[in-house]
């Protein structure tokens, strides 16, 4: 089990920025530059390693979503195991830290009857964080350490605080920067269509996966996360240095969804929306040896 002992908190001393993480799946808990909290935890969240935080920026890794087979847990095990604080710093520029996950010293989050439960695979993952005044930036880098290529996903499931509960005021919270993208709605479960929507608003439910177009690697996105809260977000996926195109899921669970989560307030999806950057598409098959990095800097 985990404790609050393991938050650790970074601090910027010259700008004053700071930034929480937890060791329980390296989950940035907060970034807070000025007065203002970028980043939304869940009041019910358990912090105490026993199950994943609600709320954050959870590492998903090496699915997203359910298994297409077995029985991993949904969005893999990368959040739901104790991660080893590597060093931090703190500079006139920003300051950060560093923590790792052997895969063995996965204990939580495998299932059974697939390959990495079979340990046909090897792997380790850091994930790194800075922050100064004017950004955070996070990101998860996994390490093939075995012998057998393994396909994988990966995403930063990030929760952005809604300044004054606005999340489901279209005027004060939205998302720019999709338009163009193949949108793939879990929610009406709709046929992909291209996205023509220059703002993303929340009137329900929303679940969607926006695939970006053929050629685009990168996502540049603006949240409006309430009255003069935005921040531009910008997610970059390589793999042995190759530039990987970089999907966005964006989230808020709405009425029904929030009473049917145990560690979510069932007003709390006035506060958030998800906006999560990953390596989702084509099943991205990492080699021995090769490296793959995704990481977003979000930028207030
Ligand atoms: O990223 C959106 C999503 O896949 C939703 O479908 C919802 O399940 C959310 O993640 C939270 O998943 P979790 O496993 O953390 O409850």
């Amino acid at each position: 089990m985990s404790s609050n002992d393991d938050i650790r908190t970074i601090t910027h001393t010259a700008s004053g920025a700071a930034c929480k993480i937890h060791a329980f799946g390296a989950t940035v808990l907060s970034y807070t530059t000025g007065n203002r909290e970028v980043i939304f935890v869940s009041k019910l969240a358990k912090l105490d390693g026993s199950k994943p935080v609600r709320g954050g920026v959870p590492l998903v890794f090496p699915i997203f979503g359910p298994p297409k087979s077995g029985t991993m847990p949904q969005h893999g095990f990368a959040r739901r195991n104790r991660w080893t604080f590597l060093d931090s710093y703190d500079t006139k520029e920003s300051a950060g830290a560093r923590y790792e996950l052997k895969f063995c010293d996965v204990k939580d989050g495998l299932g059974d009857s697939n390959d990495w439960a079979n340990e046909k695979y090897d792997c380790t993952l850091v994930c790194t964080l800075d922050c100064n005044a004017s950004q955070v930036t996070t990101s998860l880098e996994i390490q093939n350490t075995g012998s057998a290529a393994f396909p994988f996903q990966a995403l930063l499931h990030t929760y952005y605080s809604v300044a004054g509960k606005a999340a489901l005021q279209p005027g004060k919270c939205f998302v720019s920067g999709l338009a163009g993208y193949t949108v793939a709605d879990k929610v009406t479960k709709a046929a992909e269509t291209v996205s023509d929507a220059e703002a993303i608003t929340i009137t329900g439910e929303v679940d969607r996966v926006y695939d970006p177009p053929n050629g685009t690697t990168s996502a540049n996105v603006r949240i409006h996360a309430g009255e003069g809260a935005s921040v531009e977000l910008t997610a970059t996926g390589t793999l042995d240095d190759v530039a990987l195109p970089i999907s966005c899921v964006v989230w808020n669970p709405f009425i029904e969804k929030a009473k049917g989560l145990s560690d979510f307030g069932d007003e709390e999806y006035f506060e958030m929306i998800c906006v999560e950057p990953g390596i989702l598409k084509d099943s991205v098959v990492l080699d021995p040896g090769k490296t793959a990095r995704l990481t977003q800097h979000i930028k207030v």
